[in-house]
């Protein structure tokens, strides 16, 4: 396994071969790869007012029974910062490459839309979608919500199911929650058929999604961590490209030509 910092040109070259050949590629990303779009990393965003709490205390169904309003305020105030972000020349790396034939999925962990936004087309979303709500009890099926509402004015905090009257709360996966199957299935049997997986600004900590790259690794597929810090997969990589994403993605994914 072979180290090299994102300005060494012969890493990147050596993985740019790695994706010119690959039959099927998996992009693996967190929070990381919309920090230079200016949205916030999952603990990044507990700014502010919400820098009191514990994310994973406040990303829970107890947090949000606990105090609905609050919950629903700090998925609102994220809500409205992701839709007036913009995908970042790493969204628009890793689109160009799947437009490029190269059969790419996208498995996400993060809940911001951008690689929609940005044009990938096979992306699936692990802990679902900010801009998607739900009933609390679980009737009927998520719904888009209007992003740009303020709600800090609004006394429906938060508004209630049209149904069953219950209160609605954001379509993602809070901690404690089981990750939609069908999906977590689909990304599973696309890291087993791999043989590149790029893992790109995730910390890689948070189960079962981190298991992932472990799971492309022992099925004997090439792991390529982008990464301006070192991660728990590195051990694990091929390569590691010490880097942002919006710099070492577009001299990665430049189309092959
Ligand atoms: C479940 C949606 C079970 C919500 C999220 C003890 C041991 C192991 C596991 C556990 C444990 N205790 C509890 C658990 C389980 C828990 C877990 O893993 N906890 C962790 C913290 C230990 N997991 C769960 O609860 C999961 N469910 O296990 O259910 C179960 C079993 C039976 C029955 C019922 C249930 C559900 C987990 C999903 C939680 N939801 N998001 C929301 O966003 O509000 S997770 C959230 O945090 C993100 O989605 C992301 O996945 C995760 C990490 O976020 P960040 O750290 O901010 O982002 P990231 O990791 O991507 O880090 C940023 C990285 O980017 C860094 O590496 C940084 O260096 C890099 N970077 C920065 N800038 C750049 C960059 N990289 C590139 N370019 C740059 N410019
Ligand atoms: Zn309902």
């Amino acid at each position: 396994m072979k180290r090299a910092a994102a300005s060494n040109e012969s890493a990147l070259a050596e993985v740019r071969d790695w994706v010119r050949t690959a039959q099927r590629i998996v992009v693996f990303t967190g929070a990381g790869v919309s920090a230079e779009s200016g949205i916030p990393t999952f603990r990044d965003a507990l700014t502010g007012l919400w820098a009191r709490f514990d994310p994973e205390r406040l990303a829970t169904e107890a947090g949000f029974r606990a105090d609905p309003p609050l919950v629903w305020r700090w998925y609102a105030e994220r809500r409205a910062a992701i839709a007036r972000a913009q995908p970042n020349a790493g969204h628009r790396a890793i689109a160009a490459c799947e437009a490029d034939g190269a059969r790419v999925t996208v498995v996400t962990q993060n809940i911001d839309g951008l690689h929609a936004r940005a044009g990938s087309r096979t992306v699936l979303e692990l802990h679902g979608n900010i801009l998607r709500v739900k009933c609390l009890e679980g009737c009927g099926d998520p719904q888009r919500i209007e992003p740009r509402h303020d709600w800090r004015a609004d006394p429906r905090v938060p508004p209630a199911c049209p149904r069953c009257g219950a209160p609605l709360r954001p379509d993602v996966v809070w901690f404690g929650e089981l990750l939609p199957q069908d999906v977590f299935e689909r990304a599973e049997q696309a890291v087993l058929d791999a043989d590149l997986m790029l893992v790109v600004g995730t910390s890689a900590l948070v189960h079962p999604a981190a298991g992932l790259p472990l799971a492309a690794h022992a099925a004997g597929a090439r792991v390529v961590v982008v990464n301006p810090a070192p991660t728990p997969i590195d051990a694990r990589a091929a390569q590691v490209l010490r880097g942002a994403a919006g710099e070492v993605l577009p001299a990665l994914l430049q189309s092959s030509g």
